[in-house]
């Protein structure tokens, strides 16, 4: 799973970068300059299962980043700047709400919701191009042989013309399995799912709950397929670079109850539909990502497609259960562990067994 960070010049693309995948940049070489990096999902419970494990190896689950060069309002730039995008698999738009003379704004002024629409436009744009080109080659084909398949994509690219025109982004649209299919090979940017991110000033930390509100963008939060994260983008970078102590000490000097990175990570998984499931033993334990609504057999392929092959059933116990039982034989014994076959719709936090032939 990839997320790309996109946003103005200068909004703290690069800083929200380093806090989610602690990765160190050197400011200087980091103006405008595009990078790739890991985010560990925090996951308190995996943590747990390690103490009662004792593994010799305990991974997390990640999502990547990628950090791109700020965009600006020239279309040709822009085309080429929005390019590595098209892999990625949701969107998240820093938003500048900080004010800080020393860090000019490339807008002149600051306006959230303004920089927030304009971007939205832009990969509108780029997608309607593409998609008027394909209408015309579609008319063309018609034009020579009536084919149902043609007509259909013409169909639907008709409505996401209609939608764009109406500054309707696509990924507020719905589409049937057989338009998603159609839509896979166009890569459209305004169809990935969008987080926006609001870089908040320091003197905005206790007030977080209210920033949506405050800096007027109601309009962009319970859109379809979007969700918007306040954060206070240094206060977060400060955070993440202390030790847990250290950094509790300061959340709680702030008011904070969690860092801002495990909210924005968690707001990209529902965005995504992701859910955790874990795996637990002595050689590792461990958390792997898998979309809502994904099978045992195939959560086991996410593991090895040899298991995946092999499938005989699933051992299941809920996470928390088994902490509180405190060891696998003692949840079975309370009749905690379930035995699963291959259509059961793992749940998030279900801690598996996989049982396979060979
Ligand atoms: N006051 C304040 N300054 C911030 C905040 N976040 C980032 N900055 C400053 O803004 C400047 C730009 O931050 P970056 O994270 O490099 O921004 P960027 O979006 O990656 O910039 P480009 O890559 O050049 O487009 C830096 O000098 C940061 O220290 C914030 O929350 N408050
Ligand atoms: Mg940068």
């Amino acid at each position: 799973m990839q997320t790309g960070i996109v946003g103005l010049p200068q909004v703290g693309k690069t800083t929200l970068f380093r806090i989610l995948t602690r990765t160190k940049v050197d400011e200087k070489s980091a103006r405008g300059a595009t990078h790739v990096g890991v985010a560990r999902v925090p996951e308190p419970r995996i943590d747990q299962l390690a103490e009662l494990y004792h593994p010799k190896k305990v991974t997390y689950a990640t999502v990547e980043y990628v950090d791109v060069a700020g965009l600006v309002s020239d279309r040709a730039r822009n085309s080429a700047a929005l390019a590595p995008l098209r892999e990625v698999d949701a969107l998240t738009h820093v938003l500048r709400v900080f004010d800080d003379p020393a860090v000019p704004h490339a807008a002149g002024s600051v306006d959230a919701l303004r920089d927030a629409e304009s971007l939205d436009l832009e990969l509108m744009l780029s997608d309607l191009e593409q998609i008027e080109r394909r209408l015309e080659r579609l008319a063309k084909d018609l034009k020579k042989k009536k084919e149902p398949a043609i007509e259909h994509e013409q169909t639907m690219l008709l409505r996401c013309k209609e939608a764009i025109e109406a500054e309707r982004p696509l990924r507020e649209l719905e589409f049937t399995s057989e338009e998603r299919k159609m839509l896979t090979g166009f890569m459209f940017l305004s169809l990935r799912p969008m987080l926006y991110v609001l870089n908040l000033g320091d003197n905005e930390v206790g007030e977080l709950d209210t920033a949506v509100a405050r800096h007027g963008l109601e309009k962009l939060s319970g859109r379809p397929q979007s969700a918007v994260v306040p954060v206070c983008g240094r206060i977060e970078a400060e955070l993440s670079e202390l030790d847990e102590a250290a950094g509790t000490e300061l959340l709680a000097a702030y008011g904070l109850k969690q860092p801002g990175l495990h909210r924005l990570i968690q707001a990209t998984y529902e965005l995504l539909g992701l859910i955790s499931f874990f795996t637990a033993g002595e050689p590792e334990v461990r958390a792997w990502t898998i979309r809502r609504g994904t099978t045992a057999v195939k959560a086991a392929g996410v593991i090895h497609t040899d298991i995946e092959r092999n499938f005989i059933r699933a051992e299941v116990v809920r996470c928390e259960d088994l902490l509180a039982a405190g060891s696998w034989p003692a949840a079975r014994e309370k009749g905690q562990v379930r035995l699963e076959g291959k259509e059961y719709v793992v749940q998030e936090g279900d801690v598996i067994l996989f049982r396979h032939a060979g």
